[in-house]
């Protein structure tokens, strides 16, 4: 049984070392990622069982994607292998920027194996195998029938009593804001706890006001229990500001803590996800709630941006520790 099953592709990250440019460099180095991945991965290091529902290709570079997933912690029981002559991993590129050159993303994931994914490929029993769920808006917009497998499986997940956790990660290269918000405000129904940057409620959903008037606004609207938002303050490329608001939806109360300053960011990529698994870790462990869930969930990305890579790497201990530094000594 899993404390937190996830739904997303898993990419194949490519990025010339150090701060070499795609354009001249001559290698790159490989390593996974993919926003459900990296929480998943950020769950299990913080100490509870993850798994990531996939479908990747039954090759090298799946056995790849395969290895990394274990040994990250994250369990492949509900990996899918697609054994097409067309079978692909999607694969992103991403270099790293300095003043005043800016990081770079190119996405390279049209057609991979996830955008093939069938419900119909996973057996019923995986519905009561988790206490929560967790997919994002990237799942939904990477083709039909990874929206269909997303939508259906929050509800028959839901169905069987599991929470279900949702991030909007808008992506305006994969869809656009009015798609994006007639395909999520159909399942926020459904959702427990939502993820979504002020930005992204302002801009893909309308809504007017300050953070907190945002947040009761969809509280409002939908039988949501917590909502979460980061509060990032960018004070030059490379030395941000991080902190977050939750807000408990029932209780009507919101958690802030003062922010992590002057966080010397290496690579910001994935943070947002390390966020999202200090949170439902905060929320999941025993004795668990929002006032965990704020302390677990920014030390979790103000840790992440100082390390290369997709995923979180930092264990609970570590994440203690910071959080104890933050409370105490203030930096
Ligand atoms: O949140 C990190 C993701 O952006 C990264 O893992 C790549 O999944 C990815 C995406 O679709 O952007």
């Amino acid at each position: 049984a899993f404390d937190l099953l996830t739904l997303g592709e898993i990419l194949l990250r490519l990025s010339p070392p150090d701060n070499e440019r795609i354009v001249r460099g001559e290698t790159f180095q490989k390593q996974v990622g993919g926003a459900e991945l990296n929480v998943a991965s950020g769950v299990s290091l913080l100490g509870l069982r993850s798994g990531i529902i996939s479908r990747i290709p039954d090759s090298s570079i799946g056995m790849f994607a395969k290895n990394k997933i274990r040994f990250c912690g994250v369990s492949d029981d509900y990996l899918v292998y697609d054994t097409g002559k067309d079978a692909r991993l999607g694969v992103y590129y991403y270099e790293n920027g300095a003043y005043p050159r800016k990081p770079g993303v190119v996405y390279d994931r049209q057609h991979s194996s996830m955008t093939r994914i069938d419900i119909d490929e996973f057996d019923d029993s995986i519905y009561e195998s988790t206490r929560c769920f967790h997919t994002s808006g990237i799942t939904l917009a990477l083709s039909e029938e990874c929206r269909k497998t997303g939508v259906e499986m929050i509800k028959r997940f839901k169905e069987k009593g599991a929470l279900i956790s949702f991030d909007v990660n808008f992506r305006l290269n994969l869809w656009s804001g009015e798609e994006a918000r007639k395909c999520i405000e159909g399942i926020l129904p459904y959702v427990d706890i939502f993820f979504c940057s002020e930005d992204t409620a302002r801009l893909t959903f309308g809504k007017e006001g300050n953070v907190k008037e945002i947040m009761e606004s969809f509280a409002a609207e939908y039988p949501i229990s917590v909502i979460a938002s980061t509060q990032r303050t960018v004070l030059s490329p490379k030395i941000h500001n991080f902190t977050s608001v939750i807000y408990d939806a029932k209780a009507k109360k919101f958690y802030e803590e003062k922010p992590y300053e002057n966080i010397e960011v290496v690579d910001r990529i994935g943070s947002g996800d390390a966020y999202c698994s200090g949170v439902l870790y905060g929320l999941l462990r025993e004795d668990g709630g929002c006032a965990s869930a704020l302390r677990y969930g920014n030390a979790s990305s103000a840790a992440k941006n100082t390390i290369p890579g997709d995923m979180p790497s930092l264990d609970r201990e570590e994440i203690e520790n910071i959080i104890h530094d933050h409370e105490t000594v203030g930096y």
